[in-house]
């Protein structure tokens, strides 16, 4: 009797450490079962981004577990730990802000979990807790900023600044590209900087808190275009001209901010590619398969003046 006790018990426990061992049941089937914890949905970029994450999925057979953290960390990883319970194959997420990752991502590393981040970056050491960061160089999206502005201003240049989420690696690193950048010319200072958290409402409101106190704004630069579509309504609403009395410089370059770019109401967009669907499908499937993967994966993206807008507006996919 004891033996056959202890048979099934072993069996049992074998079984149960080879399911943890293949990081799911999903993956028994054959069809892989991805858990998406998203940021939010703050702006259009991101709109644009989890639209090429779903059609992405949906193209490579790629079941996707969806969920929006309306920008809150805690959502987020609320959002890991349920995916972990469910036993998916693969966990994928853009963190919101760059630290406070590594407790739920020992926990997937634990459940055996592979996880893969998109967007923005996290800093942790342990670079074991992800098989691999998908995402634009924000440092080189703000340099990309600052340059144009050393190459488009001469005297004294009062610039204002609408930061992204506090905290977010697109925030800190968008702000130092730019400093780096202007640094060449030094007739060019920050005389403010506050967050907007990426919105078209915190662009607004932070703008016209500028307005009121900053008699002399000669550029708004944002940290994305939203911020500095609610910037041009702070502006006009204080009666001068953007694009003209104030110079506005963003990043994204959604389609709402390149309208108003090539209505010249932007005078600059560094673009950052929100469409990295199909990419993340390409490296989880390599991810399951076992096959190596590179830890940095760069995305490729332009710039845009006011006519290189108005030529690329026809056809922008988002
Ligand atoms: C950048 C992304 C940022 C966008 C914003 O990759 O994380 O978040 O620039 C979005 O529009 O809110
Ligand atoms: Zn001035």
């Amino acid at each position: 009797m004891r033996k056959t006790i202890t048979t099934a018990l072993a069996a049992v426990l074998f079984t149960a450490l080879t399911a943890c061992g293949s990081g799911g049941d999903a993956a028994d089937d054959g069809k892989i079962t991805m858990g998406f914890a998203q940021v939010g949905a703050e702006s259009g970029w991101r709109t644009a981004n989890t639209k090429s994450i779903q059609d992405s999925a949906k193209e490579a057979g790629i079941e996707l577990k969806f969920s929006d953290a309306q920008q809150k960390q805690e959502n987020q990883i609320k959002a890991i730990r349920s995916y972990i319970q469910q036993r998916v194959d693969i966990i994928a997420f853009s963190p919101v802000v760059e630290t406070g990752w590594d407790t739920v991502l020992q926990e997937a590393k634990r459940a055996n979990i592979p996880v893969i981040l998109t967007d923005r970056a996290i800093d942790s050491d342990d670079t074991s807790l992800y098989k691999t960061f998908l995402g634009s160089d924000f440092i080189d999206e703000g340099k990309k900023a600052g340059e144009w502005l050393a190459e488009n201003s001469d005297g004294p240049t009062n610039v204002v600044e609408l930061q992204g989420t506090t905290g977010a690696a697109p925030a800190i690193d968008r702000k130092e590209g730019f400093e780096e950048a202007i640094k060449s010319k030094p007739d060019i200072k920050i005389i403010a900087s506050q967050t907007g958290d990426f919105t078209r409402s915190g662009g607004k409101q932070v703008m016209e808190a500028f307005l009121k106190s900053e008699p002399d704004i000669d550029v708004v630069y944002a940290h994305n275009d939203d911020m500095g579509l609610g910037a041009i309504e702070a502006i006009k609403a204080a009666g001068k001209q953007p694009g003209v009395d104030i110079k506005i410089i963003t990043v994204d370059a959604v389609k709402d901010g390149m309208t108003a770019l090539a209505d010249g109401e932007i005078n600059f967009i560094v673009e950052c590619n929100p469409l990295l669907g199909p990419q993340l499908m390409d490296l989880t499937k390599k991810v399951i398969a076992g096959e190596e993967v590179p830890n940095r994966v760069v995305t490729e993206e332009t710039t845009f003046d006011q006519e290189q807008a108005k030529a690329a507006l026809p056809d922008r996919k988002y």
